[in-house]
């Protein structure tokens, strides 16, 4: 695999991708095809050797664009997407057009040219799960986290259209015999991540003077997972994967949003409970959590990131030391979020 093209490689897993590609796999050249949209940025891919990775700016709904390229790769990493359900509850037609007819738009090119396809998809196509707390011996049972047989149960329009998406994929291996596989991963954070977001936003705000905004009680859970953990995981799908499978990658990193931010305020030396409880997400997925025994056990992934405060505090760093990245856009973000009460 010499030539590969990831979509989306100017957002925020797609160019830590880049990044883990570059620094690991001498021999491969990227092709980025990004749009830039508001969560697009150059500068992610800023310091990397230009002979090793060329920046797109386009598409992934641009036929013409996009049989061009692929005609030329051995492989397309497919990250490029609409990502934020707050977003989609405002205005799902981007997260439409974007994530289903995009991704069909390269399913398509693939086909023709008979290129290897990785597409990258969220744990949130399987819905949520009750809360621990509410479950009899609080959730240490089999079949409390998602795995590769759980029934797809979309809760927003965006992870509605990410679902869509994965059914397009297994549609195309089924009838097509199109080389691909699946991965669904829970919660990124890391480098590079839009301060539209949860972590990022609350150190921002933070860093800003402003007080921090948790949705609701704050006992929604995630299942964090270190981005470079992810790239690490979709480099070994790529390459190493059974075509036609779906992984699941994910690193027991289950914490609910109030511990999170009780844990970033502690780490900026703040008071753990100097925050707002704000007006919750409608239709708010309740709880994450990742089976990854198949990755596991299958191709031998192992998390490396597996200390969560070392982890944040390493995030925290990057946005202080970062600044000039996300201060220009601090004001609108927060001015959106205030239209909606949040
Ligand atoms: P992001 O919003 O930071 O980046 C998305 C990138 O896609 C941006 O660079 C944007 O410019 C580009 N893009 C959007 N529309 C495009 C189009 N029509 N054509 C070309 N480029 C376009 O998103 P992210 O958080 O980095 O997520 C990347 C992928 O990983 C998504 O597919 C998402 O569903 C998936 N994912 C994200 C998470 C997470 O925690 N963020 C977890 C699991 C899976
Ligand atoms: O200000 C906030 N306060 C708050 O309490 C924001 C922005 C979020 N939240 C809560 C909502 C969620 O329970 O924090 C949690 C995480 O929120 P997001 O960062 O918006 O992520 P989430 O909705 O869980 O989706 C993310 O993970 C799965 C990514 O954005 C998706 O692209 C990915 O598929």
């Amino acid at each position: 695999m010499k030539n590969i093209i990831v979509t989306g490689g100017a957002g925020f897993i797609g160019s830590n991708f880049v990044h883990y590609v570059v620094k690991h796999q001498p021999e491969v050249h990227v092709t980025v095809l990004d749009k830039l949209t508001y969560a697009g940025n150059r500068a992610n891919l800023a310091g990397l050797p230009e002979d090793r990775v060329e920046l797109v700016v386009g598409d992934i709904a641009d036929s013409q664009l996009v049989n061009q390229l692929v005609a030329k790769a051995d492989a397309v990493v497919h990250y490029a997407a609409e990502s934020h359900n707050d977003n989609s509850l405002k205005d799902p037609s981007p997260f439409i057009q974007t994530n289903l007819v995009g991704t069909y738009t390269l399913l398509e090119a693939c086909r023709l040219h008979g290129v290897r396809f990785h597409h990258v998809s969220t744990d949130e196509v399987y819905g949520d799960l009750p809360l621990r707390e509410d479950l009899p011996g609080h959730g240490e049972g089999v079949g409390e986290k998602f795995t590769d047989q759980s029934p797809y149960n979309p809760s927003s329009p965006y992870s509605a259209s990410k679902a869509g998406s994965d059914l397009l994929v297994r549609a195309w291996v089924r009838s097509f015999g199109l080389q691909a596989t699946i991965s669904n991963c829970s919660n990124n954070y890391g480098p590079y991540q839009h301060i539209e977001k949860f972590i990022p936003r609350q150190i921002t705000n933070i860093l800003s003077g402003n007080r921090p905004k948790l949705y609701g009680d704050g006992k929604n859970v995630r299942d964090w997972i270190h981005t470079e953990d992810h790239s690490a995981a979709v480099w070994l799908i790529l390459t190493k994967g059974h075509i036609g499978e779906t992984y699941l990658i994910g690193a027991n990193g289950e914490k609910n949003n109030k511990e999170v931010l009780e844990d970033i305020l502690t780490l900026m030396g703040q008071d753990p409970h100097d925050y707002d409880h704000v007006k919750d997400r409608p239709g708010h997925d309740l709880r994450y959590a990742i089976d990854a025994t198949k990755l596991e056990t299958e191709l031998g992934w192992r998390p490396q990131f597996t200390n969560f405060e070392e982890g944040l505090a390493h995030t925290i760093q990057w946005y202080t030391d970062n600044q000039a990245w996300w201060q220009a856009e601090k004001a609108a973000v927060e001015a959106k979020y205030a239209e909606n009460g949040q």
